[in-house]
């Protein structure tokens, strides 16, 4: 669906009187408290988040799948809901694909049409958890790290096509997400299941462009449930440091075990130079794949305390960053909950951005914990959405997204178009 922009004038017009006030009160405290407000509405805006093309339908579980209607029924559908997206909220510029659910048949056209919507190719996603319908050996005890030499083949030669298929989109990493493990002890020797894996990661490595990266993913459990191979960040940096310069790690939030300190482990992946990206969501428990911010706001926030920090200190060498989204809606519709986690992230960013560093770094200095823990809640406290609104308004997107959704009947047009049974290839 293609949007209409004068739409957009129209919905700004009717929100623009009540965000003036909130915009302005909040630029003039924060120019106050000796913030730039015009360079952070630059870094608001600049800042995108690719949207997975496995999360533009409705996602289910194994107990249940609750079809919402209007799904994108094809790849070219979901770059127009992505379109859609990145139409609302200026911050949606690209798309993480899935291979094989979203193979761009013709990448030629596929980019056009991208680029009509403003939008290009972020890492594209190997799939070696599933066996295909005509695929030869089964994926069943493992892929890249699997006993026998041909299944492990046909998993290196899968991921090397899909570093064609980014190539042919103009994407310049691959991410792995490897689910081999085991369910049992005993079922197989840790170390020949790392060292298979190192050796089959290097062969794909060796094929990957120069301006490329791989991102490897860690994940401690699912499929699996007593064992995987790259289980957590210690593995995933140990399979970068064995690999390359061009090997980092991807955090999925949804990754790590209850309780798990993630901000620290975004700063140990900074520290050295490996950590490649995201993959946004929220979670209560497992991997959930939740809305953004909906569960541990506050997580969300101290991890991009993490990131401010480290990418603006010189001594931090580390690669420029893919910031993904990895959901599946259950109950929400999938382009509310998109527009939702976008705004989440963003909200975090933009107070990571305001917190008052040199009187924090003075608190760090003199232990003062309780200063430390007031100058981090001021800017964790500061309503900064004005300034994610007034970015998107300079950049012709809508005050309030979900709001223009909603009011636009944005749904309902898809369902009348595309049915209301239509069923989106992802998860
Ligand atoms: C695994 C994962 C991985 C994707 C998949 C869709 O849980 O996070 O990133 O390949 O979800
Ligand atoms: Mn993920």
């Amino acid at each position: 669906m293609i949007l209409d922009k004068s739409l957009i004038e129209q919905h700004n017009q009717a929100n623009q009187s009540l965000h003036k006030k909130k915009f302005e009160g909040l630029s003039a405290v924060l120019g106050d408290e000796g913030h730039d407000v015009k360079t952070i509405l630059e870094k608001i805006s600049a800042f995108q988040i690719a949207i997975p093309s496995w999360a533009l339908g409705t996602g289910g579980t194994r107990f249940g799948r609750f079809a919402g209607g209007g799904e994108p029924r094809s790849l070219e559908e979901k770059i127009e809901d992505v379109g859609l997206l990145h139409a609302l909220n200026q911050s949606s510029n690209s798309i993480s694909l899935h291979i094989p659910w979203d193979i761009p048949k013709d990448p030629k056209a596929i980019t056009q049409l991208a680029a009509s919507f403003e939008l290009g190719f972020d890492a594209v996603n190997s799939n070696t958890f599933q066996d295909q319908a005509d695929q030869k050996e089964s994926y069943k005890f493992g892929s890249l790290s699997h006993t026998d030499k041909s299944v492990r083949d046909q998993a290196i030669q899968h991921n090397i096509e899909v570093i064609r298929h980014g190539i042919e989109l103009g994407s310049k990493a691959l991410t792995i997400w490897l689910s081999d493990g085991t369910d049992f002890p005993g079922q197989q020797n840790f170390r020949r299941m790392f060292e298979r894996t190192l050796d089959s990661i290097q062969q794909i490595y060796a094929e990957l462009p120069a301006d490329w990266k791989v991102l490897v993913e860690y994940k401690p459990y699912e499929p699996h449930f007593y064992s995987t191979v790259i289980a957590d960040w210690g593995t995933s940096l140990l399979f970068c440091n064995k690999l390359g310069e061009k090997a980092v790690g991807l955090v999925d939030l949804g990754h790590h075990l209850p309780n798990t300190n993630i901000e620290q482990i975004v700063s140990r992946f900074l520290m050295e130079g490996k950590l490649g990206g995201f993959h946004f969501n929220d979670s209560k428990y497992g991997d959930d794949d939740l809305t953004v911010g909906s569960i541990k706001p506050y997580q969300l926030f101290l991890i991009f305390n993490e990131l401010v920090e480290g990418m603006s200190s010189p001594e931090i060498k580390n690669p420029e960053l893919s910031w993904m989204i990895d959901a599946s809606h259950n109950i929400k519709d999938p382009l509310e909950d998109l527009l939702q986690s976008v705004e989440a992230i963003k909200i975090a960013y933009a107070q990571a951005l305001i917190i008052d560093r040199p009187a924090l770094e003075r608190a760090q200095a003199e232990n003062d914990a309780t200063l430390a823990q007031e100058i981090m809640q001021n800017a964790y406290r500061t309503d900064v959405r004005p300034l994610l609104a007034e970015a998107r308004l300079q950049a012709g997107a809508a005050l309030n997204p979900v709001g223009f959704y909603r009011e636009g009947k944005i749904r309902e047009q898809l369902v009348s178009q595309r049915g209301a049974k239509s069923f989106a290839t992802g998860l």
